[in-house]
Order: structure tokens, then C-alpha cells, then sequence
């Protein structure tokens, strides 16, 4: 059982698609562990984004994710950082797989609508950022034995 961040970005709550999108990883299988909304700061959207400090699209980023409000959310399931990546799709939506997220829904590389952790370490460093460990819920769901083999439910 892996954990991972997702953040439903400011463009996925202006355009009404945030339903869809929780919706869409939890069809997948995934559980939510934890889900907040709120306004990201420019702070936390700096140390979010550390490592593309450099990158020439650094200042769009920032200002995209904290134009509006946000949902994060810890996901978690089976190779749950792989998982929500795929059910994303690629980071530029127009060379996303139809079916994903971002393949069905998006058009711009800034507005792609989702974001999710890139590696185990990733997702690490990221819930710390986003969750109090309180927050996050230590829960199992009926389905998970349909979903999740037992040595992991
Ligand atoms: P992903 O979100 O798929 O993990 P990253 O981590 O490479 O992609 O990039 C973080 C965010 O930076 C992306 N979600 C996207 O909004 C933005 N981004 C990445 N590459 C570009 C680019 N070439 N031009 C503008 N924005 C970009």
C-alpha cells in the first residue's frame, strides 16, 4: 500500500471538474485518506515547487496555483504514485491519452487541471507539506477486499 498528493488545481475548481476528478480516482480503486480545500500562499507554493525554481515557467506556476482555492488530497492504494500518474495522464494535456484525466479534460500545460507526486520520495516530502500526520485517516472500506489483495487492505 502506497500513499500519494494529489492537488486538484485552481483551474479543475473554476471549470466545476472537481467532482469528476475525485470521482475518477475513486472508480480507479484508490481511497482518499485525507482531502482539504484552501488557498495555497505564495510560501508554500515556493517550497511545493522547489525544484523547478529555475525552469523559465516557474512565476506562471506559482501564480496558476495560487490564483484560487485548491483541493489536496492523500490517495492511497497499490502503487498509488504510478496509479494516480497514469489515471492523470501526461503533463501537457494535448499529448495526453484520451481516457485520463487530462487527455479528457485539458488543453494548456499550466491548466492541466491535476497534479500528483512523481516518485515515493516525492510524495513523502509532499504530504508533510500539505497534512498534519492527524489528518490523514487510518481507515479500511468495506469494498477493499474486492479491491486490494488481503495482505494489503
Ligand atoms: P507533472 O505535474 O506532470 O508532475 P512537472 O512536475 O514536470 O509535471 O511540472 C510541474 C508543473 O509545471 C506541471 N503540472 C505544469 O503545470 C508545469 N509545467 C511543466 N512543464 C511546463 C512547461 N514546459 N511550460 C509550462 N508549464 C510547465
Amino acid at each position: 500500500m502506497e500513499r500519494t498528493l494529489v492537488i486538484i488545481k485552481p483551474d479543475a475548481l473554476q471549470r466545476g471538474l472537481a467532482g469528476v476528478i475525485i470521482s475518477r480516482l475513486e472508480q480507479r480503486g484508490l481511497r482518499i485518506a485525507a482531502l482539504r480545500m484552501f488557498h495555497i500562499d505564495e510560501a508554500l507554493a515556493a517550497r511545493h515547487y522547489a525544484e523547478h525554481v529555475e525552469k523559465p515557467f516557474y512565476r506562471t506556476l506559482v501564480d496558476f496555483i495560487t490564483s484560487s482555492p485548491v483541493i489536496a488530497a492523500v490517495v492511497e492504494g497499490p502503487d498509488a504514485v504510478e496509479v494516480v500518474r497514469a489515471t492523470m495522464g501526461a503533463t501537457d494535456p494535448r499529448k495526453a491519452a484520451p481516457g485520463t484525466i487530462r487527455g479528457d479534460f485539458g488543453l494548456y500545460i499550466t491548466q492541466n487541471l491535476i497534479h500528483g507526486s512523481d516518485s515515493r520520495e516525492s510524495a513523502a516530502r509532499e504530504i508533510k507539506l500539505f497534512f498534519e500526520d492527524s489528518e490523514i485517516c487510518r481507515y479500511s472500506r468495506d469494498l477493499d477486499r474486492w479491491l486490494f489483495e488481503d495482505s494489503q487492505a
